[in-house]
């Protein structure tokens, strides 16, 4: 039997500069939420001596950044929090486990041969081994395995790839997998894969496969996808969407050709994070919704503690006037500077105001249909237009003239169809 802790997406260095009140944990060291995801990742490793596994299998995204065109890479409070924490690790259990880590999109120089997983690599070469994304397009380019042989179990390892972007890129992928990544069906066969998105991220060999557990890491909800697969979810709260989700690590027992044995643990300690939604009319006054706003944000009136402080969210959707919404942005600027001030016990304050029909004001809009009313016919207009241009080239006046006329379709039918089903919901 095989004991593994499962761990993932613990996104360390993960800071945010926009909506958050300037404040440290430790002054010009460390902010109070780049220190959550510290935690996260520490809490990890205690539950993974506690239950004494043999393995820790890191399914990705150890780090926050880099990611996609952000190329800072970790600050040095957290590459020194990693390595600290897996040093009291390693000693407490007599250098005995191996940590395992994939790349997952985030902490991943993608377009380069470097990954921030190396220097962990470096620290502990006999305890760590990384697979990173330039591990895995070699592999597919050469053809051959990206896997981890112990005397027990083989790992396989799949980096973040997301190979579905295109269809040569799809079929190499595949081919791939199916020459080198097959299970052994004479030893325990762990696959770790940073994916969620089928076709597109995460193979679906590598859940038909019959591996004894699949270790998935990128979906920050805790679930389980199959009953040898499951997503075990990030260490931290992310995004405001994580705010009701319970965090935590797996436990996982494996015997050869039977069904792993699942133990979620709980990370107890997480920052709250609070989502107020509030639909919009257009007959709401500005006055009224300051009065609302402050409202809700009197359950926040507490002297400022950063370890229990709430980052909030408030998501309008409904419909408003263009010209109230204006007003609307300048009370929510002054409320934000209020809740991050001295007197709310407020991490963050943001708001989404994506979902909101903003109405020009009766008044515009008459004007601008006024406006429909001027062209009588804006296909033989645009003709008029080109031809006033005198061009030489008939083929290219005529390609012009066939594209101008598409376009006008496309943006007058449209805007007849919103006209319509604007009416259709305020009827
Ligand atoms: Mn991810």
């Amino acid at each position: 039997m095989v004991k593994l802790l499962h761990f993932s997406d613990t996104h360390v260095s993960h800071r945010r500069f926009r909506d958050v009140k300037d404040s440290w944990k430790i002054h010009n060291r460390v902010t109070w939420i780049e220190e959550d995801y510290c935690q996260g990742f520490k809490e990890a490793l205690e539950i993974a001596a506690k239950i004494d596994c043999d393995y820790l299998v890191h399914s990705g995204d150890l780090f926050d950044i880099p990611v996609g065109r952000n190329f800072s890479g970790p600050t040095e409070y957290s590459r020194a929090f990693v390595i600290r924490e897996l040093k009291n690790f390693f000693e407490k259990t007599n250098y005995e486990k191996l940590l395992i880590i994939i790349d997952g999109n985030h902490g991943t120089y993608l377009t380069r041969n470097n990954s921030t997983l190396e220097f962990i690599q470096a620290a502990f070469p006999d305890n760590v081994h990384i697979f990173t994304n330039y591990h895995l397009k070699d592999a597919i380019r050469k053809n051959t395995p990206l896997i981890l042989e112990m005397e027990d179990v083989n790992f396989y390892l799949f980096p973040y790839l997301k190979f579905g972007r295109l269809e040569t890129w799809y079929e190499e992928y595949e081919k791939w997998l199916v020459n080198n990544q097959q299970p052994d069906s004479s030893k325990i066969s762990i696959a770790v894969a940073h994916g969620m998105d089928r076709g597109m991220d995460l193979h679906e060999l590598v859940l038909q496969y019959k591996y004894d557990y699949v270790a998935l890491g990128h979906d920050h909800n805790q679930r389980r996808i199959k009953k040898n697969a499951w997503q075990c979810g990030s260490t931290a709260k992310y995004t405001f969407a994580e705010r009701d989700q319970k965090k935590g690590v797996l436990e996982v027992q494996i015997k050869k050709g039977e069904d792993p044995t699942i133990t979620p643990h709980l990370i107890k300690k997480t920052r709250r994070m609070k989502q107020i939604d509030m639909t919009l009319n257009t007959d709401l006054t500005v006055v009224e919704f300051e009065k609302k706003l402050k409202e809700k944000m009197s359950e926040f009136k507490a002297v400022f503690n950063g370890e229990n402080a709430t980052r909030l969210k408030f998501s309008f959707d409904g419909s408003i006037l263009l010209s109230n919404w204006w007003n609307m942005e300048d009370i929510l600027i002054e409320l934000q500077k209020d809740g991050l001030g001295d007197n709310y016990n407020l991490l963050e304050f943001r708001w989404d105001s994506g979902d909101v029909k903003k109405r020009a004001p009766i008044s515009l809009e008459k004007s601008a249909q006024l406006y429909d009313y001027l062209i009588e016919d804006p296909v033989e207009d645009f003709e008029r237009y080109i031809r006033s241009l005198s061009l030489e080239n008939e083929k290219q006046a005529m390609q012009f003239i066939d594209l101008g006329a598409k376009i006008i379709e496309e943006v007058f039918t449209y805007t007849a169809k919103e006209e319509e089903s604007e009416k259709e919901e305020t009827s």
